[in-house]
């Protein structure tokens, strides 16, 4: 049986760490797509140079030719420009959304059979754009945020409580930009909720409750934090964890719960717009979109969320 293909669109600092990823999973043979040359040619014979020492048999190419992701199983696309300190996601929007429709276009001639994770910034906006130009079926056009933000809120509660990060349950809902919404009352070790916890390490219901709020508002801002401090960039080695985590879930139809970003259709009150949500990925690309009640003030921080991915995607007269 022939081995999956997972095709990268832009080989910059998430491309990189995708390809190397993916080959030490052995998820199937890798293209890498950049279109400054010798790049991304450059980065895949440097990772399969490693393949003896690491023990991987997948093939991992570079190319600056679309004909060559033609077969993938996945796409994963990170092309397009990251933030400068100070910048916000959505000020990338007018460069990006450029980049995003000739990456587009390239997948739906290329690979028309194809599953799409977009990591690409404007997240939301770069995802609802893919899926129109490609016109593809929307359980196989996603967007990565939600896997990361959720991580993200994950690691600040095991740090918190000095616990492993396997036992911390936690999601963050919404929009991949200031707005999103890491859920509180969900949050969890091994189902013992956080605030329980954090009560009995403080002592009091009011010191518990503003921990937690410094958490929630360090995972709001936590891409921007690694922004400033690297000084040039963004974010790049858990995005590419991320992702590799939702394409595993779909490639090895492990049917995993990631909070990912998809298309609603009525689901949490929001429709025709992509956010990020709690789906089943299988070999059938989003296979469930879960839906669970939200009480007031969560679904009140929802449709805030939603609101601001509204306006963005908007801009972009579609
Ligand atoms: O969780 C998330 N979704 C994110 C998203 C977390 C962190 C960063 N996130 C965003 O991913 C970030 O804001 C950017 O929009 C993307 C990619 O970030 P990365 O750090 O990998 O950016 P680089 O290193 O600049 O790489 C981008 C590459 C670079 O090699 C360009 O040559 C290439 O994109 N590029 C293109 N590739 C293909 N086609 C076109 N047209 C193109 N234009 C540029």
């Amino acid at each position: 049986m022939a081995r999956p293909k997972i095709a990268l669109i832009g080989g910059g600092q998430i491309g990189g760490v995708l390809a190397q990823l993916c080959a030490l999973r052995e998820l199937g043979d890798v293209v890498l797509f950049d279109i400054v040359e010798g790049m991304p040619q450059g980065k895949t014979l440097d990772i399969a140079e490693a393949a003896p020492v690491d023990g991987f048999d997948v093939s991992v190419t570079g190319t600056n030719d679309y004909k060559d992701i033609a077969g993938a199983n996945v796409v994963i696309v990170t092309a397009g420009l990251p933030r400068k300190p100070g910048m916000s996601r959505d000020d990338l929007i007018g460069v990006n959304s450029k980049i995003m429709t000739s990456v587009a276009e390239g997948i739906r001639d290329n690979a028309p059979d194809a599953f799409v994770i977009i990591i690409s910034n404007p997240l939301d906006a770069m995802v609802t754009l893919c899926q129109k130009v490609t016109g593809f079926p929307s359980e196989r056009v996603m967007g990565q945020a939600g896997v990361l933000d959720s991580a993200r809120f994950q690691a600040f509660i095991a740090w918190e409580l000095g616990v492993s990060v396997k036992d911390v349950n936690a999601m963050t809902l919404g929009g991949h930009g200031d707005t999103m919404v890491p859920l509180v009352r969900y949050a969890s070790v091994n189902g013992i909720p956080v605030l329980e916890l954090l009560e009995q390490k403080y002592g009091s219901a009011e010191k518990a409750s503003e921990v937690m709020t410094a958490m929630v508002e360090r995972t709001k801002a936590a891409g921007g934090e690694v922004v400033k401090l690297l000084g040039n960039g963004s974010a790049f080695y858990s995005p590419a964890s991320s992702a590799v985590a939702m394409a595993e879930s779909i490639l090895r139809d492990q049917k995993r719960v990631l909070p990912t970003c998809a298309l609603l259709n009525g689901e949490f009150g929001i429709d025709g717009f992509y956010v990020g949500v709690p789906c089943v990925l299988g070999s059938a690309g989003i296979e469930k979109i879960i839906e669970f009640k939200l009480d007031a003030t969560e679904q009140a921080l929802m449709d805030n969320s939603v609101a601001a991915v509204k306006e963005l995607v908007g801009s972009m007269n579609l």
